[in-house]
């Protein structure tokens, strides 16, 4: 299993898909908003779900739902390095959800052990001289633009091609800015400048993302594809009534070695994974 470098020992040697928990410290994300919106609350939950499972907790201040607004760099300094600080403190692995080189160097020096930009290093032009000197773990996702645009962006000739070529040039810029190859992952941002029938393809062609040679995420959990797909005469299925389905994804990327998920429920996710690790035990 491909998987980056630099992690905790007991990271490095598990051999089944990691689990990375989704901790968004915003008043409006989509699922979880508002819930955690104080750094007490916030690292309650953030030991909750490693008790429950997760291997990573990734910290997000900012939220990137389709259409979501920007939040001033203070304000996501303040609802981040807290929480980064108080559960790196109580030996918890920490990735941050930031576009932003400051909040990466700073959460960095809170104890983040991965930093997650949903945008791989387009937003803020300093990203990825920033990861080249803090050499840590890089989450580089597909980015097509900002939330408050990416609906409009979502055109593809062939969604599965045109996303591995717009991460490999994302990939050279990286490695030109002088990150190092062992610490990049990959991730085909499912949602972002995405139709819900685009992400599909994606899911049903994992060899093409695996191909580009580094480690992948996936962000499946609770997405609408998943809402759509299960829509009845009521509508798209509601956000807390996608379990199953995130389970099923989970589920079908750790048969394929994905290196991590990113969920909501870290229980069920990690119960997958390991069924999952058993199965492949000869
Ligand atoms: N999705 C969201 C936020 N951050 N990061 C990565 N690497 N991949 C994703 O798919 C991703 C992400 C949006 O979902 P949320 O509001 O539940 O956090």
């Amino acid at each position: 299993m491909l998987r980056p470098s630099g992690l905790p020992e007991e990271l490095q040697t598990l051999e089944r898909t990691l689990v990375m928990g989704i901790l968004n410290v915003t008043p409006d994300s989509f699922s979880d908003g508002g819930k955690f919106a104080t750094t007490q609350h916030a690292i309650a939950q953030g030991l909750h779900l490693k008790s429950t499972g997760a291997d990573i907790i990734d910290v997000g201040g900012e939220s990137t739902r389709p259409g979501a607004s920007r939040v001033s760099v203070q304000e996501e300094l303040d609802r981040v390095i807290p929480v980064v600080a108080g559960l790196s403190e109580r030996g918890v692995t920490v990735s941050v959800d930031t576009m932003r080189a400051c909040v990466a160097r700073e959460a960095t020096r809170a104890g983040a052990k991965i930093i997650n930009d949903v945008s791989g290093g387009k937003s803020d032009p300093d990203m990825l001289t920033t990861m080249a000197d803090l050499s840590i773990p890089f989450i580089l996702m597909h980015w097509r633009g900002p939330s408050d645009a990416m609906e409009s962006l979502a055109t593809y000739q062939d969604v599965v091609g045109d996303v591995c070529v717009e991460l490999g040039n994302q990939v050279t810029r990286a490695i030109e800015s002088g990150i190092k190859h062992e610490n990049i992952v990959l991730d085909p941002g499912l949602g972002f400048a995405k139709t819900v029938e685009q992400n599909w393809p994606l899911l049903q062609n994992l060899d093409a993302l695996q191909n580009l040679g580094f480690p992948l995420l996936v962000g499946a959990s609770r997405k609408k594809f998943l809402g759509e797909l299960l829509a009845d005469e009521n509508g798209a299925r509601g956000v807390d009534e996608r379990e199953a389905a995130t389970t099923a994804i989970t589920t079908m990327l750790a048969l394929r070695r994905v290196w991590a998920v990113r969920v909501h429920n870290t229980q069920d996710a990690f119960d997958a994974v390991t069924v999952v690790q058993r199965l492949q035990i000869l």
